[in-house]
């Protein structure tokens, strides 16, 4: 880092440290400090100076990506599997191309730091018109919209920049939660007196009587009870106490159900693996033990529509409810503790089990293939192979659509799971397998997407195989919005897309690629495409019927659909919808 020795200053309010730095070298020191290595973004004139720096000290990798939107996702993927990412962007169009991205952020408890480049201090000084503005002579509507998806935000001055950007990184880190960083063109290269240590990714200390209490009360319950069991949802992973749940569940001999937000969170080799539960769809084992539980601990619990099976899932009316920074108990509501905190002292202080049986699994679905392998590629076929294919420590990656079939399928070990299941937002994916690729390059990643939402962002793909990484993309070629078609316009030309070459897109995104592609038409095609070793990077695009879609999921879109239009909905007319039962085309 350029580092300026000075001498110590002696006005009012300085630290007196003696250290020296630029403000954008700061920021980069600190992001560095809460182990951040790559920043995703797109160039601007507004923050070039920041990235002059970056390239200057060397010490973080710069990944630029084709828009800001999928620098957003790349950011969300990153920090993921890295615990932190960010991204960098310019003035207003920048920084609203990767609006949808931190909002998904925000949505999905991901710990985003988004740096915006921004107009000069002098011109807001100055009042003077700026590009990439309004031309009006106001400078805060960026700001002000970021108020609405991001935990905290900040416009830096030289008077602010220590306080301030600390402040915002440790607030991502706390709260799981993305934040946004306006860092004016012309204060990047000013310097100002910094800490000499290091920022400490720390929580602060809790109250000591109220984690003593809360923990008491838990165990009270907990071992009180005839058949506790513990339900997951997306916090787990965010606030990495997947390895204290597991502990517990063994200690107690409790199972564990994950909600589809936090799938693979809980190795689901794990013995007290329950399963997935999502209200009236779950396996019905599952069901019963969540739900007459006389002491479920559900953790981070945020139930919408699409992880209660359409609000059929009741949890017992006594669930203890635990969240990164508070739990509740009956009436009691604890603050001033961290979850991780709360879980260790309960599995120090609480009896161990040793009379309960393990839980009952589900029945495995099937790997393999038991279709003719000339027969025509279906989703039940597709998913049966990808069932096989999968492998312990896989990174699996879904978009929305028909892949959610993923959900039905079971993990093997230590894989890591990575959809944005309560924000949807598609293309999502792409922009995310190329943060985790860049995060953990070693791992084998697996990216399941449909043709609508490669379209979205199908871009990334260059900055992919640019990067010479190895992914493995899985597209299936539908022509279309199936999962839209379960909604409403089961023909209509509006869930209808044009057909790309998808498989020549390695060669177009990355001429002297070597990735290997296949297009795939009967299951024996995909067999062979499936066989293909890792050591490059695969693109297997799935040709399959606009009008199949795995049942479960049919179903899901019909719900949706009562919920989203009501009883006198369009979606009441003859036909309009692709029911579980109509695969045979557009007359079915
Ligand atoms: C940004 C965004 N726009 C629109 C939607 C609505 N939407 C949800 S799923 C979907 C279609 C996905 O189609 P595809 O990826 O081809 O999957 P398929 O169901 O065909 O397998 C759309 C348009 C969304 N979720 N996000
Ligand atoms: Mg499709």
């Amino acid at each position: 880092m350029t580092e300026v020795p000075r001498p110590t200053a002696v006005t009012a309010g300085m630290t007196g440290t003696g250290r020296w730095m630029r403000i954008g070298d700061f920021l980069l020191r600190r992001l560095e400090e809460a182990g951040v290595r790559h920043l995703f973004g797109v160039p601007g004139d507004y923050n070039l100076a920041l990235l002059q720096q970056l390239q200057d000290t060397g010490r973080l990798g710069w990944v630029g990506t084709c828009n800001e939107l999928n620098a957003s996702y790349a950011a969300d993927g990153y920090a993921r599997l890295n615990g932190l990412g960010a991204l960098v962007v310019t003035n207003g169009v920048g920084a609203l191309s990767a609006l949808n991205g931190v909002a998904g952020a925000c949505s999905e408890h991901v710990p985003v730091v988004c740096i915006c480049g921004s107009i000069p201090l002098r011109s807001i000084d100055r009042g003077l018109g700026m590009h990439h503005t309004m031309a009006d002579g106001t400078w805060d509507h960026f700001l002000t919209a970021y108020g609405q998806v991001t935990a905290a935000q900040a416009r830096i001055t030289p008077r602010n920049a220590v306080t301030e950007i600390d402040r915002l990184i440790l607030t991502a880190w706390r709260e799981k939660l993305p934040v946004y960083l306006e860092l004016p063109s012309d204060i990047a290269w000013l310097d100002i007196e910094v800490p000499a240590d290091p920022l400490v990714l720390l929580e602060p200390p809790g109250d000591p009587e109220r984690l003593r209490s809360c923990i008491a009360a838990i165990v009270a319950r907990l071992s009180a009870a005839a058949s506790p069991a513990i339900l997951v949802d997306a916090d787990v992973d965010r606030f990495g106490v997947a390895p204290e749940l597991m502990r517990l569940a063994e200690k107690i001999q409790a199972p564990v159900a994950v909600m589809n937000t936090a799938k693979a969170v809980i190795d689901e080799t794990f013995p007290y693996y329950l399963g997935l539960y999502n209200g009236r769809p779950s396996e019905p084992h599952v069901r019963e033990l969540i739900e007459s539980s006389d002491c479920l601990l559900a953790i981070g619990h945020r139930p919408i529509e699409v992880t209660t099976g359409d609000f059929t899932a009741m949890l017992p009316a006594d669930t203890i409810h635990a969240r990164g920074h508070s739990v509740d108990i009956g009436d009691d509501n604890y603050q001033a503790v961290t979850l991780k905190e709360v879980l260790r002292g309960v599995i120090d202080t609480i009896p161990p089990v040793t009379h309960r049986a393990a839980p009952r699994r589900g029945a495995a679905p099937v790997a393999g293939n038991h279709a003719d392998s000339s027969g025509k590629l279906t989703q039940a076929s597709y998913w049966q192979a990808v069932q096989g294919y999968l492998r312990p420590g896989d990174v699996v990656f879904v978009d929305n659509g028909t892949s959610y079939a993923l959900f039905g399928l079971k993990f093997p070990a230590n894989c890591t799971f990575v959809g944005s299941v309560n924000w949807g937002s598609i293309g999502y994916s792409v922009g995310a397998l190329l943060g985790a690729l860049t995060a953990a390059p070693q791992r084998r990643q697996l990216l399941f997407v449909g043709d609508g939402s490669l379209q979205v962002s199908a871009q990334e793909l260059s900055t992919i195989l640019r990067h010479d990484h190895k992914p493995v993309i899985f597209l299936i070629n539908n022509g279309g919005y199936t999962i839209e078609r379960g909604y409403l316009g089961r023909v209509e030309p509006y869930n209808d897309i044009a057909n790309w070459a998808y498989a020549d897109l390695p060669k177009v995104f990355c001429p002297d690629t070597s990735a290997r592609s296949f297009v795939v038409r009967t299951v024996g095609e995909l067999q062979e495409a499936l066989s293909a070793p890792n050591d490059t990077a695969i693109f297997v695009e799935s040709v399959m019927d606009a009008y199949d879609a795995p049942a479960a999921i049919t179903a899901s879109s019909n719900k949706g659909a009562d919920l989203d239009y009501g009883p006198r909905g369009p979606h009441h007319r003859d036909h309009a919808q692709l029911r579980p039962s109509a695969t045979g085309g557009p007359h079915g």
